[in-house]
């Protein structure tokens, strides 16, 4: 199987450090090819930043889709897009913020999630709402970090960081699971799950693991109702390459 992972932010380095989390836990027939918008921002840390990164991520769900592969992800906590890649889509298209906030619900009554910056904190909140999760979700918590501080390996420092805001989480918030709210936390699920003797959940492979759940069951895409395919019209200037086809 086939499964597409997108990043959906212009960030080399990034793409490759959520593929090798995302192979690390991929079935031995599952292949993940692993891209990244060609147009947009280099991390997506606001509402500006989403609109700004969605024409090249759903340039790639077409591509994917051309390609024939089995499944998508889109591999930023935002879940930028996610709508209206899956009305482009048949394959399932899955966001990691979705992902791991469904399987934290798996495990634990409760979950908080721990990001990056103070200014995503709404973004993830309205994304509890969007997917009837506030009940479960306990606290949103911003480490300060920015998204391309954790492009690469993370630092010690940073690890620190995240981890010390993870055990605050669980000494305050009464939760039973954490949730990581960047793709560039894929790198601390298994160390931080270790050190805190709780489920720390990244979105990346759990994305993953669904995906392949889905593609496994042949569950795709409806494209009845609200995923129906978007009707085709003329697009203007420089979104006329974007048009959907
Ligand atoms: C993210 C992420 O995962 N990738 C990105 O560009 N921004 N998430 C976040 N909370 O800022």
């Amino acid at each position: 199987m086939r499964i597409q992972l997108i990043n959906p932010n212009t960030t080399t380095a990034m793409t490759e450090k959520m593929a090798v989390a995302a192979r690390e836990v991929a079935a031995a027939g599952t292949q993940i090819l692993a891209v990244q918008s060609a147009t947009g921002p280099a991390s997506i840390e606001s509402a500006t930043d989403e609109a700004m990164a969605l024409p090249g991520l759903l340039a790639q769900i077409r591509a994917g889709e051309a390609a024939g592969v089995d499944a998508h992800v889109i591999a930023c906590f935002g879940d930028p897009g996610l709508r209206a890649a899956r009305e482009t889509a048949s394959a399932p298209v899955i966001g990691i913020a979705e992902a791991a906030m469904q399987m934290a619900c798996l495990v634990s009554a409760s979950f908080s999630v721990v990001t990056t910056l103070a200014r995503t904190v709404p973004t993830a909140h309205r994304l509890l709402e969007d997917y009837g999760m506030k009940s479960r979700c306990r606290r949103v918590r911003a480490t300060g970090i920015a998204v391309l501080e954790l492009e690469a390996q993370t630092s010690d420092l940073l690890r620190q960081k995240i981890g010390d805001e993870c055990r605050r989480a669980l000494a305050e918030d009464g939760v039973g699971a954490i949730v990581l709210g960047c793709a560039g936390m894929a790198d601390l699920c298994t160390e931080l799950t270790q050190q805190l003797g709780v489920p720390v959940i990244d979105g990346v492979t759990a994305a993953v693991k669904l995906a392949e759940a889905l593609a496994v069951l042949r569950i795709r895409t409806s494209k009845q109702g609200d995923y129906a395919l978007p009707s085709i019209k003329p697009y203007a200037g420089v979104m006329a390459q974007f048009a959907p086809v």
